[in-house]
């Protein structure tokens, strides 16, 4: 048996999808918050947060592992979160890395764009990005039989990630993901939304605010 901690900022951010595959798998775990980062920021593997660390009670070895990517796919892994299928788990790990291209350039618009530039990059964005994303993740929605699921039939990371992409985009720009604007897309929320388990998590005071 292994025990998780998240350590990142008491926010979402890049620690959400981590969050999230926790709370999908029933896995408790505690959140570390960074207390003086610049003398935390060395001991990490890559200077940065998001971290898993990972207790095994059964060797007493700490694992701190990095890379939110490399996170979420080693707990898709280890609790069944991914498609059995090479190709449908490739499908999938392809729409994720697109996913994260969009996280990324929210994460840039909200924490790195100076106030008064924002509103003209936030409508940039609408304009320029947005209405690819909505594209491409709905051709590959619709291939599949447009229920919610990119490639296979299974829950896995990727529906999860998109979800949390989702809430993201609604969040900067109300109203952008929604039945009538990206119908396609709007399933997977709400599958993803109304899975036991992260319904109880969205309900939760364990959900950060922002
Ligand atoms: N590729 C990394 C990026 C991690 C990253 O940029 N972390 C930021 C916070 S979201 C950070 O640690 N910033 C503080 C620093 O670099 O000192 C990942 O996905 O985990």
């Amino acid at each position: 048996m292994a025990s998780f901690t998240v350590y990142y900022w008491p926010g979402k951010g890049r620690a959400e999808n981590v969050r999230l595959i926790l709370e999908a798998a029933g896995v408790p775990y505690e959140n570390k918050y960074p207390s003086d980062w610049p003398a935390e920021k060395p001991t990490l593997p890559f200077g940065q947060l998001p971290a898993l660390i990972i207790n095994d009670e059964k060797t007493k070895q700490t694992t701190t592992l990095a890379q939110s990517a490399a996170i979420v796919r080693f707990l898709a892994r280890k609790f069944n979160l991914v498609a059995e299928d090479p190709l449908a788990a490739a499908i999938a790990d392809s729409v994720w890395e697109h996913t994260i291209e969009v996280s990324n350039k929210i994460i840039r618009l909200v924490w790195l764009t100076p106030k008064e530039e924002k509103p003209a990059e936030i409508e940039k964005f609408k304009q320029e990005v947005v209405p690819g994303f909505i594209k491409a993740q709905t051709a590959i929605l619709e291939k599949n039989g447009n229920n919610g699921i990119y490639a296979g039939n299974k829950l896995t990371y990727v529906e999860i990630a998109a979800y949390n992409a989702i809430d993201e985009l609604n969040t900067l720009i109300p109203g952008t993901i929604t039945a009538t604007t990206a119908p396609a897309l709007w399933k997977v929320h709400e599958l993803v939304a109304n899975d036991d388990k992260i319904k109880a998590y969205l309900a939760s005071p364990r959900r950060h605010e922002m």
